[in-house]
């Protein structure tokens, strides 16, 4: 561990050169924030950004299942082959209190299922440790430290349950929403703002009764949703057996395409790092309030508040140096 050193720029050269222990710990860094964060990011915002698929629904829907499903199809060497040593998909899993197929999820020794160790993936939880802006910016920084090593893929993991998580998983090229049979998964998702993330649908445990209408009630919304140039495409899934995923990622290749083709994929890269600087500027201006806050001046501005001298909005302007 020692012999690797602390150094970002070293850790990422060795990380570029498939040492997967340094990768590991560049993005604890990432996680922790801080100094050693910001040199991360300063190397990895200027390199070439990794393919990234969102992986969202609902708890239990079986995301962890699809993307372990993905990976087999990557190991064995579906659509393209393999290049020594060169892991090429790359998984976050943003949720570290769900474990993934029945693994414990400890940390950076994280393991999926069959894929233990293997040089093809790289599979990481995620937490939010000390980085300034939360997981909402740890987890696009992570997907470049990635991308800067070289992964060309990477699938990002979330329960589609909150604001930051659906943030999380709409901050990727491709957004794959994961609904399952049964009465008002869909709904559901559609209440929690999935359906205007979707890039494509995956009705998954097809197995089970009731796809068809599951199916059905998606393409209703669908319907009443605003037409783009692409239409989400709802592909039925088995994970369990890993019957549909041939087909689920023979779609995501077609909406990389087409975001490709189209020009999209660039105005969508930009528009999110609008929203990661935004996130930044939000962060510091939080910290700034702080600071602000816990000087002399913000002292006397509230006693002159008390006092009815001065307005809210006023003393903040001076305080600010406005
Ligand atoms: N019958 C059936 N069960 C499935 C299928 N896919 C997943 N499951 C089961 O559903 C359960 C949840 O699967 P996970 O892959 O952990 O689901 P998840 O969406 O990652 O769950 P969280 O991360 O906890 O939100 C497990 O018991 C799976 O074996 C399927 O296609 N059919
Ligand atoms: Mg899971």
């Amino acid at each position: 561990m020692s012999t690797r050193g602390t150094d970002p720029a070293a850790l990422l050269a060795l990380a570029q050169d498939h040492d997967r222990v340094a990768l590991a710990r560049l993005l604890t860094y990432v996680e922790r924030g801080g100094a050693n964060g910001l040199k991360v990011a300063r190397l990895s915002y200027r390199s070439d950004q990794p393919y990234a698929i969102g992986i969202t629904g609902s708890p239990g829907a079986g995301k962890s299942t699809l993307t372990d499903r993905l990976i087999t199809l990557v190991r064995s060497g579906w659509p393209a082959p393999q290049a020594e040593g060169v892991p090429q998909v790359g998984v976050l899993a943003i949720d570290p209190t769900s474990p993934f197929s029945g693994g414990a999820i400890l940390g950076d020794r994280v393991r999926m299922g069959q894929h233990t160790l293997d040089a093809t993936v790289y599979i990481r939880s995620m937490a939010t440790r000390g980085h300034l802006g939360g997981l909402s910016l740890a987890v696009p920084d992570a997907v470049r430290v990635l991308g800067a090593a070289g992964v060309p893929v990477v699938i990002v993991e979330t329960v589609g349950v909150g604001q930051m998580e659906v943030d999380i998983a709409s901050a990727a090229d491709t957004t794959v929403v994961v609904v399952t049979p049964g009465w008002g998964d869909s709904m559901q998702a559609n209440k929690a703002g999935l359906l205007e993330i979707a890039d494509l649908f995956v009705i998954n445990k097809a197995d089970r009764p009731g796809a068809r209408e599951a199916r059905r009630d998606l393409e209703q919304m669908l319907d009443l949703s605003t037409p783009g140039s692409w239409r989400p495409p709802i592909i039925d899934t088995t994970a369990t057996t890993g019957e549909g995923m041939v087909d689920l990622w023979a779609v995501i290749g077609r909406h990389r395409a087409h975001l490709e083709e189209s020009g999209e994929l660039a105005t969508r890269r930009s528009d999110r790092m609008a929203q990661v600087l935004r996130r930044v500027l939000l962060a510091r201006s939080a910290l700034r309030t702080d600071e602000i806050a816990s000087g002399e001046e913000f002292t006397s501005a509230v006693k002159a508040l008390a006092a009815g001298e001065i307005d809210p909005y006023q003393a903040a302007d001076r305080l600010m140096g406005n």
